[in-house]
């Protein structure tokens, strides 16, 4: 039964939000991915949000780019976690979608990210941590994502990574 919701605006930003499928997958999280469009299909969106806790999703992960309404209409509708990961734009870089899900009205929070790959990974990696608060194994698995992290920096720039 999938944890964590991946959903986004459009089969376009497949290839940014498919980093956050990726590491959801290596720290074995179940998750699903869905195009659920806040213009394109406001119905699905509603039947989504309004949907997701009962389904037994914890998280939602939801990615977006351009005028990116995706995370806080979903915000608005469910009483679960949202995290907005900003897909970069071709017109403005992804600025417009950084702005869009991060300047959110109090009272309605969004859990904005860096715009992009970054972002969408991080979106992942906190998705995990929240569920790690009450999911010792899963705790582990990101101690240990964590410390190989550390262990494949290299010490000087020219040297191969460990
Ligand atoms: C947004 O519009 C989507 O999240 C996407 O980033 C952007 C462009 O969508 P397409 O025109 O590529 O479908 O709703």
């Amino acid at each position: 039964m999938p944890l964590v919701g991946i959903i986004m605006g459009s089969r376009s930003d497949w290839e940014t939000m498919r980093h956050a499928a990726e590491t959801l997958e290596k720290l074995g999280v179940p998750h699903e991915t869905r195009v659920v469009s806040a213009h394109r299909t406001p119905g699905r969106l509603v039947a989504y949000a309004e949907g997701a806790r009962g389904r037994g999703l914890k998280v939602i992960v939801a990615g977006a780019g351009g005028a990116a309404h995706l995370p806080g209409m979903a915000a608005a509708m469910t009483p679960l976690p949202v995290l907005g990961v900003p897909v970069e734009s071709h017109a403005l870089k992804g600025m417009d979608s950084l702005l869009s899900i991060a300047q959110m009205p109090g009272g309605v929070p969004v859990g904005t990210l860096a715009i992009g790959r970054a972002g969408a990974i991080n979106a992942a990696l906190l998705a995990a941590a929240i569920l790690a608060l009450s999911d010792p194994a899963l705790a582990g698995r990101l101690d240990a994502w964590r410390a190989a992290q550390t262990a494949g920096v290299p010490e000087a720039p020219f040297e191969p990574a460990p």
